[in-house]
């Protein structure tokens, strides 16, 4: 059997490969891992829906996916391109607070996808402010009484904050870039 040790050590070093997250400081990384699930797909199975409202953001670990559109004039969705191991996809809907803005198919069978949950990926948004507030309720419940605990609990979600909105920044770039390319294409 796999080890936890063993399953990090793995992730850490595939992660540090994906370009997005190569400059993320260990501690982050090791957040990250700590909230990832692995989702699998056979070939032609959707991995996203254009319209459908999504949470997450997903890294290729193994296989190719299909992005496809649906363009003004044609009835079927166009392919627009295709992505394979280490890209990644599904980051726009959660920068823009938009529906998913394409369609993401799976290209091959045992196609694995690392899925990250908005509330790890985007720590900025309000779910971690309610999270911040029931770990204060915790903290201040009558048994445990450690407000030391609470403050060190503040900076932590600081520092985190700090370091992902470098990364949200980059993203944002790059959303407008796709926003750009779908009018271009005229997608609808
Ligand atoms: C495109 N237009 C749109 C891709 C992946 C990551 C980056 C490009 Cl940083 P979502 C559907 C997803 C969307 C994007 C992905 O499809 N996508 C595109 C386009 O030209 N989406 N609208 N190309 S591949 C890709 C750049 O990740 O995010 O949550 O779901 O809307």
């Amino acid at each position: 059997m796999r080890t936890a040790k063993a399953r990090h050590e793995e992730y850490f070093s595939f992660l540090r490969s994906v370009s997005l997250l190569r400059d993320l400081p260990e501690e982050k990384l090791s957040k990250i891992i700590d909230c990832l699930e692995v989702d699998y797909y056979d070939k032609g199975e959707y991995i996203i829906r254009e319209g459908e409202e999504g949470n997450t953001f997903f890294i290729i670990a193994v296989g190719e996916v299909c992005v496809t559109q649906t363009m003004d004039g044609s009835l079927d969705p166009q392919e627009i391109k295709t992505l394979g191991v280490g890209d990644y996809f599904g980051e726009k809907a959660l920068i823009s607070e938009d529906v998913r803005s394409a369609n993401i198919i799976a290209n091959e069978n045992d196609t694995q996808c690392l899925v990250v949950d908005r509330e790890c990926f985007s720590p900025w948004s309000s779910n971690i402010l309610q999270q911040l507030q029931l770990t204060t309720f915790y903290y201040w419940h009558p048994r445990y009484r450690l407000p030391l605990a609470v403050m060190q609990r503040m900076i932590t979600f600081n520092q985190m904050v700090g370091t992902y909105e470098e990364l949200q920044t980059y993203l944002k770039e790059y959303v407008e870039q796709l926003s750009r390319s779908d009018e271009e294409r005229n997608a609808v």
